[in-house]
C-alpha cells in the first residue's frame, strides 16, 4: 500500500485528490493548520466524509519544525504540495503573507523532503497565473511566464524551486501547471462559485443581484475532480517533467454567467452588476491552455465539458439555496 501526504487536504483540490488516491488503495496523509482541529465542523467540511479515513497532522506552512518533525515521524511514497494562500485578489491585498505562505512553505516542504525523504515523490501545484500576460495562445509548458500577481510570483518561485530541487538533487519533483479547475467544492470567493452559489439564492427569492467585476475576463475552466486525476499520474511517471492541465477551451465569465443563469430559467442580464471593487489592479485578461504533453504522455483526459461543469455547481447551488439538500462537503463557508 503506498502511503501519500497531501498538504492544503481541506481545499477543493486536497479533498478530491484524497478521495482519489484511497479509492485507489493509498494510505492517505494530511497536513492541517492547528486552527483547524479546534473547529474541525467547519474546517473540514469539505473532507468530513473521509475523517475516518485519513490521517491529519497538525503543522504549519509557516514553520519547518512543524513540518521536519511531522515528515521525521511519518514515511511517505508521494507528497501533494497543494497549500497555499490561494485566491489572487487577496494577494494584491496582502502580498506580503501570500508570498510567505506560498514561497517559503513550499521551500520548507522541498528542504525537510530532501533531509528526511529524499526518495519522496513531490508534486507542486503550479498556476496558469504564471503565464499572467501572456507570449503566446495556447500556453504550454515551454511558454514564458509574466505573472501579474504576487500570487503569481509566488508560484513561479514555487515551480523554480521545485525544478532546481530536482536538478541540484535528483530528486523527484513534478509541477503541475493547472489552468482554472471549477466544481461544487469551490470556495464561494472564486468567480465561479460566487455566480453559482448567488444565481442560486437569486432564484430562491435571497437575493436581488451579482456585483462583479471585469465580465471579459476569459479563462480555461475544467471540473477538479478530473484535474486532481492529472496530478497522481505526474507522480507515477519514470522522470520527474512538468505538465500543463488544461480543457483548451477558453470562456468569458460574462458566458459562465449566461449559462449558470440559464440553467435556472433567469437572464443574467437583469441581475448582474459591474463593481469597480472586483477589479484587480493588474488582470490577466485571457488564459487557455494546451495540454498535448498531459494528454500523450500521461494519458490524461477530462471528463466533463464547460456546459456540464456549469450545470453541476448550478445545481448543487439550487439545492442548497431551496433546502432540498442538508450540508454536505460542497458548502463550505459564504459567498463575499
Ligand atoms: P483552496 O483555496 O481550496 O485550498 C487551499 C488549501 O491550502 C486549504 O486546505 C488551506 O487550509 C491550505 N492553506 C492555505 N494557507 C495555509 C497555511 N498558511 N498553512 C497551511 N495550510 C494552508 O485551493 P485549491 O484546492 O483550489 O487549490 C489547491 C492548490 O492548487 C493551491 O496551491 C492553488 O494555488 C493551486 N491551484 C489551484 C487552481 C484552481 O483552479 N483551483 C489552479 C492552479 C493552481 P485551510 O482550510 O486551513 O484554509
Ligand atoms: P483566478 O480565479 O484569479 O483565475 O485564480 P477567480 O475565479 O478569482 O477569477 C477569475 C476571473 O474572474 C474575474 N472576475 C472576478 N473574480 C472574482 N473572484 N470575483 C469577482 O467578483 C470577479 N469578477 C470578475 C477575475 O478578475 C479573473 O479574471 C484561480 C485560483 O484558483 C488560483 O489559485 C489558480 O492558480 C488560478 O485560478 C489558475
Amino acid at each position: 500500500m503506498k502511503r501519500a501526504l497531501i498538504t492544503g487536504i481541506t481545499g477543493q483540490d486536497g479533498s478530491y485528490l484524497a478521495e482519489n488516491l484511497l479509492g485507489l488503495g493509498y494510505e492517505v496523509h494530511g497536513l492541517v493548520r492547528r486552527v483547524a482541529l479546534e473547529d474541525p465542523e467547519r474546517r473540514f467540511n469539505r473532507i468530513k466524509h473521509l475523517l475516518d479515513r485519513v490521517q491529519l497532522h497538525p503543522a504549519s506552512l509557516e514553520s519547518y519544525p512543524s513540518i521536519f518533525s511531522v515528515l521525521s515521524r511519518h514515511d511517505f511514497d508521494e507528497c501533494y504540495h497543494l497549500a497555499a494562500q490561494s485566491f489572487v485578489a487577496e494577494s494584491f491585498a496582502d502580498g506580503f503573507s501570500t508570498m510567505n505562505t506560498n514561497i517559503n512553505g513550499t521551500h520548507y516542504m522541498l528542504a525537510a523532503l530532501r533531509e528526511l525523504r529524499p526518495r519522496c515523490h513531490f508534486y507542486f501545484a503550479g498556476s496558469s497565473e504564471m503565464f499572467g500576460k501572456v507570449r503566446e495562445t495556447p500556453q504550454r509548458e515551454t511558454t514564458p511566464f509574466h505573472p501579474r500577481s504576487p500570487y503569481g510570483i509566488s508560484k513561479v518561485a514555487g515551480f523554480e524551486l521545485t525544478r532546481n530541487y530536482r536538478e541540484a538533487y535528483g530528486m523527484f519533483c513534478a509541477s503541475g501547471i493547472l489552468f482554472n479547475h471549477e466544481g461544487p467544492r469551490r470556495g464561494f470567493e472564486f468567480v465561479t462559485r460566487k455566480i453559482t452559489s448567488t444565481a442560486a439564492r437569486i432564484k430562491a427569492g435571497q437575493a436581488t443581484e451579482l456585483r462583479l467585476g471585469n465580465l471579459e475576463a476569459r479563462r480555461d475552466w475544467g471540473h477538479a475532480e478530473d484535474y486532481v486525476r492529472a496530478m497522481h499520474l505526474m507522480l507515477q511517471q519514470e522522470v520527474p517533467d512538468d505538465f500543463v492541465v488544461a480543457s483548451g477551451e477558453s470562456h468569458t465569465v460574462r458566458e459562465f454567467c449566461q449559462l449558470a443563469f440559464a440553467e435556472v430559467g433567469l437572464d443574467y442580464r437583469e441581475y448582474v452588476r459591474t463593481d469597480e471593487r472586483f477589479y484587480r489592479p493588474a488582470e490577466v485578461e485571457s488564459l487557455v491552455g494546451d495540454a498535448t504533453k498531459a494528454r500523450r504522455v500521461l494519458g490524461w483526459e477530462p471528463r466533463y465539458t464547460f456546459p456540464e461543469l456549469v450545470k453541476v455547481m448550478m445545481q448543487n447551488d439550487l439545492e442548497s439555496a431551496t433546502g432540498l439538500k442538508a450540508a454536505r462537503p460542497e458548502a463550505v463557508g459564504k459567498a463575499r
